[in-house]
């Protein structure tokens, strides 16, 4: 075992020596790589899809695996010389099943999208196309004649799709109609409740009683709490639905074991999406995971959805995966919980509003229009003193997706860096600061601006200051020196 002072002088010289060998073809992709590390360093880093990965899952990426093709499954190639895309590949499923007590594992596609279209495609094949085969008793689809093929796209593209919406915390995917989740299947979309900004399960089932869908997506993207996957899967039974679950976001949070019982998806979805790269802390990409049933037609993922997997990036998702399984893993996993505790205490004590008032995942959504700002003034602003975060839209949003008049925060990155609870709190207090001394600027007819700002002189320094030394205390790949 490599200690950790001897492992940062190795990672120290690997990517010394990397950047000579990139700058010798390309210096400005080299300067642009260490300007990123840089950037990353001095900065807080809080949007709550984000990472750092460790140098492992880091190193593993670049390397020859990149040149190979292997479309086709383990054992089951379209190309020849797979042996070692075989070897990673299986290590990664072997990982991702152990880690999340998942009976199959699909580690190929390129990101959490690609993952829901092979969801959404092996739900379709297995529900759809299956027993269409079967009663046009056709032996396979070379047998089906210009006609049939008509009837089976007909049958495909009549399905219907209820996800949760995009303002209420949904991904893009999950439905939100100019998205192709969103034409390639009927959809209907459930929110939350406009009380309490909660999942309102007794809603959601009517919606689903009433509409009948084949597919019922949970799962989100700036949702701030948890969901109770038993009663999703109750009301997924109920219509004779198939529930996905799609747990890009919180990945992390089951593999650490903070979502247990009803709050882990695995056990109660049919099937299970997953980027690797948000609180899970690998590489990008993403997962997919499923019941025995569906497993047959996942695997058609690639090449019927997906282009030639990345086996350096599978060969990266099984260090990452390896690196969940350990015990570390769950320590970080509910420092991210806690932390988010922190942070949203340190919001709400000095007068914030968030979206459901707190939270109980990785991630808080902050009411910025109390501060007579849109997200996207909020985010320049904080953007300007050094804390990168991304704005949102809120539950009926009177600003719209662009503008919006949130800004999402997460604690999953500077929690690697070994943020705790004090500084949480001062991330809060410096992000108060900032947007209490933003105001909006004016458009070129003299009317409130959407976009444009201004923050008072002194105050962006102020907080860059403030921030570093916190980042000093925390540093990013400590002993990483790239001199
Ligand atoms: N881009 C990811 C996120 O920020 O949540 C998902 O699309």
């Amino acid at each position: 075992m490599v200690d950790e002072s001897s492992m940062s002088a190795l990672t120290s010289s690997a990517y010394q020596q990397a950047l000579e060998v990139i700058a010798a073809v390309e210096p400005r992709v080299a300067e642009a790589t260490r300007q990123e590390l840089a950037d990353q360093r001095g900065s807080l880093k809080l949007i709550a899809s984000e990472n750092y990965a460790s140098p492992a899952v880091l190193l593993t990426m670049g390397t020859w695996f990149s040149d190979k093709y292997a479309e086709g499954t383990v054992g089951h190639r379209f190309y020849a010389a797979c042996q070692n895309v075989d070897t990673v590949e299986a290590l990664a499923a072997e990982h991702a099943r152990e880690l999340f007590g998942a009976p199959y594992a699909y580690v190929q596609p390129h990101s959490g999208i690609d993952a829901n279209l092979v969801a959404f495609w092996s739900i379709l094949a297995h529900r759809v196309e299956g027993p269409w085969l079967a009663k046009a008793a056709a032996k396979n689809v070379n047998d089906l004649t210009e006609a049939d093929w008509e009837e089976l796209r007909k049958e495909l593209g009549n399905q219907r799709l209820l996800g949760m919406s995009l303002d209420a915390g949904g991904h893009l995917t999950h439905g939100f109609r100019p998205n192709i989740s969103g034409k390639m299947f009927h959809q209907q979309q459930y929110g939350t409740d406009p009380a309490t900004g909660l999942v309102d399960y007794d809603a959601v089932r009517a919606k689903a009683r009433e509409f009948k869908p084949l597919v019922l997506v949970a799962g989100y993207s700036a949702y701030p709490r948890r969901i109770n996957f038993a009663t999703m899967r109750e009301i997924a039974d109920e219509v004779g639905a198939t529930l996905m679950v799609d747990m890009a976001h919180f990945s992390g949070l089951v593999a650490g074991k903070v979502f247990t019982g009803d709050e882990d998806p695995v056990p109660h979805a049919h099937i299970v999406t997953s980027t690797t790269h948000k609180s899970l802390r690998g590489p990008r990409g993403g997962i997919v995971l499923a019941t025995e049933e569906l497993a047959p037609s996942v695997d058609r993922g690639c090449p019927m959805v997906l282009g030639g997997p990345m086996a350096h990036v599978m060969a990266a998702k099984a260090v990452a995966f390896a690196e969940a399984r350990r015990p570390e893993f769950r320590t970080y996993a509910q420092q991210v919980a806690d932390n988010a505790q922190s942070l949203a205490q340190g919001f709400l004590s000095r007068g914030a509003s968030l979206v459901t008032g707190g939270t109980d995942n990785h991630l808080v959504l902050l009411d910025v229009s109390g501060f007579g700002l849109t997200g996207r003034q909020a985010e320049s602003a904080l953007l300007d003193a050094g804390i990168v975060t991304n704005r949102n839209a809120i539950p009926a949003d009177p600003n719209g997706p662009w503008y919006t008049s949130g800004i999402r925060l997460g604690t999953p990155a500077l929690t690697t860096r070994g943020f705790g609870h004090d500084e949480f709190d001062r991330v809060a207090e410096l992000i108060v600061h900032v947007l209490q001394n933003a105001q909006p600027g004016t458009t070129s007819t003299g009317a409130v601006s959407k976009a444009s700002y201004s923050v008072a002189e002194g105050v962006a320094d102020k907080v860059r200051d403030a921030s570093a030394e916190m980042l000093e205390k925390h540093p990013l790949y400590p002993g990483l020196d790239l001199a």
